[in-house]
């Protein structure tokens, strides 16, 4: 599967494998979404297919659904599994405390539920995705149509009064076609450049009407595992 890969697509697939050996005959196993997790779920259908590991995904995007059906993984949904005993993921950063941003592929909502919903969740990433502080991704925010620009309006006052606009902070749609998640909402990126206090945030952000969600998962990751181009894996 892994033959030539460029040294970043290494990297992610290392990570993916590794975390994919920590996978368990009858798991329910939460599937994430992006490039890292796509590798998590092609390593997960060969060892179904070949080597008749026994388990049922639960995916976290219409994307990941469809390859998982693809590779021979036996999905269900979430109210179907109840709980999972593990889910594997990407970030798009994570820093000591284990905090991520994720969302950057838009999938954030079903992502952070399933995470919660997990005995253990583990990130698997390239090691450019480690940071000192959170911030540099520009944060994703879920947030309902109905009235998304006053909801924009909203937050900037919050992160005005928050004094972390003044930072030359920019919000703004994915382009002019803004993005919808698989719920039907959109997201909006916030640059913060550098939050201070994550856990603040997370709970600020939430708080704004119209928000659904927000990409900043504090305390539910359990373990990151990161790739190196080289092939290394650390956990
Ligand atoms: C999903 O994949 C998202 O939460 C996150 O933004 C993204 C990371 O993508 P990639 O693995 O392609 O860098 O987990």
């Amino acid at each position: 599967m892994a033959g030539e890969l460029s040294p970043i697509d290494r990297a992610k697939f290392v990570a993916a494998k590794r975390a994919a050996d920590m996978v368990e005959d009858g798991m329910r196993v939460g599937l994430g979404t992006g490039s890292t997790a796509a590798w998590l779920v092609r390593c997960l259908g060969e060892m179904v297919q070949n080597d008749g590991l026994r388990i049922k995904g639960v995916p976290t995007s219409s994307r990941t659904a469809e390859l998982a059906r693809e590779v021979g993984i036996e999905i269900q949904t979430l109210d179907e599994a109840k709980w999972l005993d593990l889910t594997i993921d990407g970030a798009d950063e994570f820093d000591r405390d284990l905090n991520l941003i994720k969302g950057g592929g838009g999938a954030l909502l079903q992502e952070k539920i399933v995470a919660t919903a997990s005995d253990r969740m583990v990130v698997i990433a390239d090691k450019a995705k480690e940071v000192e502080s959170l911030g540099a991704f520009p944060l994703p925010v879920e947030v309902i149509p109905f009235g998304w620009q006053t909801t924009q309006a909203l937050l900037e006052e919050t992160l005005v009064a928050m004094e972390v606009m003044g930072r030359k902070t920019t919000l703004r749609m994915n382009g002019d076609a803004a993005l919808v998640t698989d719920e039907g909402n959109h997201i909006l990126d916030l640059h913060l450049n550098r939050i201070g206090n994550v856990r603040q945030m997370a709970l600020v952000l939430n708080q704004i009407p119209g928000v659904v969600e927000n990409g900043l998962f504090i305390d539910i990751c359990d373990t990151v595992v990161v790739g190196y181009g080289d092939g290394k894996v650390e956990v």
